[in-house]
């Protein structure tokens, strides 16, 4: 390489008079010295990477991306651009799940070069250069399979209980479909709450009415029975805000169609107001509450940033939960692929087998484990096995979302249960398949098909959402919101900037530009502002309203349905251990989030994963410190 560098210096120094490129360089006969630009576009706009070069070897390298996404892309950011310093490369290993962001530092980093007058593929060499390290063996009391939102939070419930906790991710980076959640938790009777003004009886009542139809679930109709003298009650007192723990396990059930498992939606529910206290204890704060599918009254909890904008719960969380996770001494091997499941003569789980990136073995014994793999949303082959319907869907998971900790679990004789019942989310980008969040319509969004009418109650369940979605012209609908809900959402103006939305000053403007028909759309809001203003929707039955959409410019989001969350997976009980098919407790095994299944039925709600993966990622790490004793 060196040869050709040199070979290239005269020519350097004559690109560098004459393009200038607003560096600061010199050529010498040793070599390139100085800091040089390049620009490449990333995820969400443009991403600037600074090359510092010393006698034409990279020394330096900083990277500028305020446009990708918080949590993923300034993880691929940090990595990649220590690589191409490390390695003196341009062409470093992508971070898994960022590659977006992670070639664009790459091809940004190739730019400065050229403006150095310098030529990338002199410096492509060093990637994959680490050396196997061979394979290795730790000893842990605790093992989590998985750092996303489940997983992390169970290392730091085992850590806080004093356990030497260690965690296997498969992946470069930590988050898995946790980060990528946009919405919030659900929690039920908490303080941020009672914030709010309570405008939401007609929420209440519809629920109480759908429980009707479940008259032979025992669950339902005791639940039912339960809020209706809630309700009765504060309707003769009205003090505060209405919510309750019961309320909730009515909203989950009726939501998973009957079929979870009440005890688990019990702990789901009782565990989610001291959820959100116990984050609070560890610095992740979630003051604004809001309306979000199939829940009756405002529930749903969510981050702000300093000026007071709804921000995305999972690059929010995600990034605190590792910082948690590092200052209690809980070690994390990423890029680890745990493989089987390690077991006695007894059957009792006492370790795991992983694969590292090299290839070598990374053995860990360990007293318990707890498996937080996800589920298996980005494998379409198994998605297709267990729902042949959903072939050809997109799907909104992370890479990493396969399903190893169900097959490992199987293979080590743990129940599944609901495998078969997968949900789509309605809103998903119809280019990109990013998850455009339910928040949007619980804040006022309306949906619209390509004729440009509405044709469902937005917050109505994600199964409903989506099946009458499916329904319309094309299969997609215009997710449609104003300059004022942009405004209040960092989360808007992000998909702006990213290039989802197609915007209009008008109704008939956005309409021309989404193709939709004009004078039908113009009508379309007309009617639904004044929806907003009567509290009612004649037409859909929709009960949670926020402002009209009448401030322009107006923005459209073309979406569709993807797959989103796999409701089934390993059997638990409610201290989250996996259960086998005598439903008997596997000994050392324990699980937590999405891995599991029973918690949400055949259809989850919007924020129910949050509260789930902190709920049981808690019972689940207090759980294994516990087996060790
Ligand atoms: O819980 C979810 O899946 C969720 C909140 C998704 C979203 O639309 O933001």
């Amino acid at each position: 390489m060196k040869k050709r560098i040199i070979a290239l210096l005269a020519a350097c120094s004559l690109v560098l008079s004459l393009a200038g490129c607003g560096q600061t360089g010199a050529s010498s006969s040793a070599g390139v010295s100085g800091s040089f630009t390049g620009t490449a576009k990333g995820m969400g706009g443009d991403v600037t990477v600074t090359l510092t070069l010393e006698n034409s070897v990279i020394t330096g390298c900083e990277a500028e991306g305020k446009d990708e996404t918080p949590g993923i892309g300034d993880k691929a950011i940090e990595q990649v651009t220590a690589d191409i310093v490390k390695n003196n490369s341009v062409e470093v290993d992508a971070m898994a799940g960022a590659t977006i962001t992670s070639d664009a530092v790459k091809a940004a980093a190739a730019a400065a070069l050229a403006a150095a007058g310098l030529d990338a593929a002199d410096y492509a060499g060093g990637a994959g250069s680490a050396e196997p390290a061979g394979d290795t063996a730790y000893d842990a009391d605790v093992v989590v399979v998985g750092a996303g939102g489940a997983g992390m939070t169970a290392a730091i419930t085992a850590a806080d209980a004093g356990k030497k906790v260690i965690v296997l991710e498969s992946q470069a980076l930590v988050g898995g479909n946790s980060v990528r959640a946009t919405g919030g938790l659900n929690a039920a009777e908490t303080e941020a709450q009672q914030k709010n003004t309570f405008e939401e009886a007609a929420g209440v009542e519809k629920t109480l009415e759908a429980a009707k139809a479940y008259a032979d679930n025992e669950t339902i109709t005791q639940l039912a029975a339960q809020v209706q003298k809630q309700w009765d009650a504060y309707q003769a007192a009205p003090e505060g805000y209405f919510d309750s723990v019961e309320l909730m396990e009515l909203d989950t059930m009726i939501g998973g169609k009957g079929i979870n498992d009440p005890a688990l939606v019990a702990t789901l529910c009782e565990g989610s107001a001291p959820a959100i206290d116990w984050l609070a204890g560890i610095g992740i704060e979630m003051p604004s509450v809001s309306s979000f599918g199939g829940a009756s009254v405002k529930r749903i909890h969510r981050p702000l940033d300093a000026e007071g904008k709804v921000v995305s719960v999972g690059s929010y969380m995600i990034p605190k939960l590792e910082e948690n996770m590092t200052s209690r001494g809980v070690q994390l091997l990423t890029q680890t692929t745990a493989n089987a499941l390690l077991t006695d003569e007894s059957g009792a789980v006492t370790g795991v087998e992983a694969t590292d990136k090299n290839g070598n073995t990374v053995t860990v014994n360990a007293k318990a484990v707890v498996l937080a793999t996800g589920g298996f949303g980005a494998n379409l082959e198994m998605v297709e096995q267990y729902a042949p319907q959903l072939k050809g869907f997109m799907t909104t998971n992370a890479p990493g979302i396969l399903g190893q900790g169900i097959e490992m679990a199987v293979a080590a004789g743990a129940a599944t249960v609901d495998m078969d019942q997968i949900q789509i989310h309605p809103t998903v980008q119809a280019d990109t398949a990013a998850l455009i969040t339910e928040g949007l319509r619980g804040d006022g969004a309306i949906l619209v098909n390509a004729e440009g009418k509405r044709f469902v109650d937005e917050v109505g369940t994600r199964d409903v959402v989506s099946a009458a979605e499916i329904a319309q012209t094309g299969s997609y609908s215009w997710l449609v919101v104003d300059q004022k809900m942009a405004d209040a959402s960092s989360v808007i103006q992000g998909y702006i900037s990213k290039g989802y939305t197609v915007t209009g000053n008008t109704a008939e403007e956005l309409a021309a530009a989404a193709g939709m028909d004009e004078a039908a759309f113009a009508t379309t809001l007309e009617t639904w502002n004044g929806y907003v203003k009567a509290g009612s929707d004649p037409e859909f039955g929709r009960t949670s309203f926020a402002e009209p959409l009448d401030t322009a410019p107006y923005y459209a989001i073309k979406v569709t349905a993807g797959v989103h969350h796999t409701m089934g997976g390993l059997v638990i009980d409610t201290s989250a251990a996996v259960l086998n098919e005598n439903g008997e407790a596997i000994p050392g095994l324990y699980a937590a989030g999405e891995v599991t299944g029973g918690v949400h039925g055949a259809n989850r709600l919007g924020g129910n994963a949050v509260s789930d993966f902190t709920v049981f990622g808690r019972i689940a790490g207090e759980s294994a410190a516990a087996f060790v004793g």
